[in-house]
C-alpha cells in the first residue's frame, strides 16, 4: 500500500433477482457487486465478473435501498468516504465467500451483454480495490487468460461448479483499436508472449504494462457513444457519465 492514493471507479453490477439462498434476506433491495476499475472506458466489453473463490466478502448496507457486495476492507474505506448507512461504520447484512458468488447473474453498466456471470479468477487480490473485478478480455491480459482457462479446461470449470452457459457463449468484444495491437490487444500480446495460463504472473504483468500505454495514448474507441474518439479523451467523459447516472461511484484507497 503506497502513500499516493489510487482512485478507482466502482462499477455497480446489479445482481439480477431471484436471489440465491445466501442472499434471500436482501430481497427487495438493490444489490450490486462493486467492481474497482482503472479503465471505465472499457465497460462496453465486459464478458463476466471475477471473484476469488476462497475470498471473504460481505453484503454491506450503503443506504436504505442499496447494498454493495465487496470485501470488509473496502466497506470500511467506503464508510469513511460517507458511503455507508451509518457514517464510518459498515453494516454487514450477510457474510459470503467467493464460492457463494460464482454463477450470480449481473446487469452491468454499458455492457454489450445484457446479462453476465460471476466467475472465479485465482489472481484476484482481496487486499486491493474491492476484491471484485470486472472482466474485459479484449483489453486486459489477466481477464483474457482467466476466461481462456475456463473456456478451454472443462475440469477447471467443474472444480468451481461453473456451468458451460456462464462461459462458453461469451466471446471477446472488440471496443478499442490501436495501430500496433489491433482491437484484441490482450489476446495478441498473450499469443506473442506465449502465455499459457492465468498463473504466469510475471509474464502477465509485463504484458499488462506493454499494452496499457498503447491503449491509452494511441487507442481509439470503436463502439458506444464516443466511437471514433481517442481513449485519452473518451475516458473521463465515460467516467463522468457513469457517475452522473448513478451507475458508478468514486473509490480511493
Ligand atoms: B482493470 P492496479 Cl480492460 N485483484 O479494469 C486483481 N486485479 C484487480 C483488483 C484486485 N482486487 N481490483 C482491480 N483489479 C484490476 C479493466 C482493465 C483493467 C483493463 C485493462 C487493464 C486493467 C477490466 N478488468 O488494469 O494494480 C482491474 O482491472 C491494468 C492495471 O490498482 C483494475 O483495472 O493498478 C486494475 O486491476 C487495477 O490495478
Amino acid at each position: 500500500e503506497g502513500v499516493i492514493p489510487q482512485e478507482y471507479t466502482l462499477i455497480k453490477m446489479e445482481v439480477v433477482p431471484p436471489f440465491p439462498s445466501k442472499l434471500v434476506a436482501l430481497e427487495g433491495r438493490k444489490v450490486y457487486l462493486a467492481a474497482a476499475t482503472l479503465r471505465p472506458e472499457t465497460m462496453y466489453g465486459q464478458t463476466n465478473s471475477w471473484v476469488l473463490p476462497d475470498g471473504k466478502y460481505g453484503a454491506f448496507e450503503i443506504n436504505d435501498n442499496e447494498v454493495f457486495i465487496l470485501t470488509e476492507k473496502a466497506a470500511l474505506n467506503l464508510a469513511y468516504q460517507r458511503l455507508s448507512r451509518f457514517p464510518e461504520k459498515p453494516t454487514c447484512l450477510a457474510e459470503l465467500t467467493g464460492h457463494d458468488l460464482i454463477g450470480l447473474p449481473l446487469r452491468s453498466p454499458l455492457a454489450y451483454n445484457e446479462i453476465i456471470y460471476t466467475l472465479p479468477m485465482l489472481s484476484v487480490l482481496t487486499d486491493k480495490g474491492t476484491g471484485i473485478v470486472t472482466s474485459v478480455p479484449s483489453d486486459s491480459p489477466d481477464d483474457f487468460m482467466a476466461l481462456q482457462d475456463l473456456k478451454l479446461k472443462p475440469a477447471f470449470r467443474a472444480k468451481f461448479g461453473v456451468k458451460d452457459e456462464w462461459v462458453l457463449p461469451f466471446d471477446i468484444i472488440p471496443i478499442i483499436s490501436t495501430p500496433e495491437y489491433g482491437d484484441r490487444s490482450a489476446e495478441k500480446i498473450c499469443t506473442e508472449m506465449k502465455i499459457k495460463s492465468q498463473n504466469e504472473r510475471e509474464k502477465l504483468d509485463a504484458a499488462k504494462k506493454f499494452i496499457y500505454k498503447g491503449g491509452f495514448y494511441e487507442g481509439v474507441m470503436t463502439v458506444g457513444e464516443y466511437a471514433g474518439m481517442r481513449v485519452q479523451e473518451a475516458k473521463s467523459l465515460i467516467r463522468s457519465k457513469l457517475l452522473e447516472l448513478g451507475q458508478a461511484v468514486v473509490y480511493s484507497e
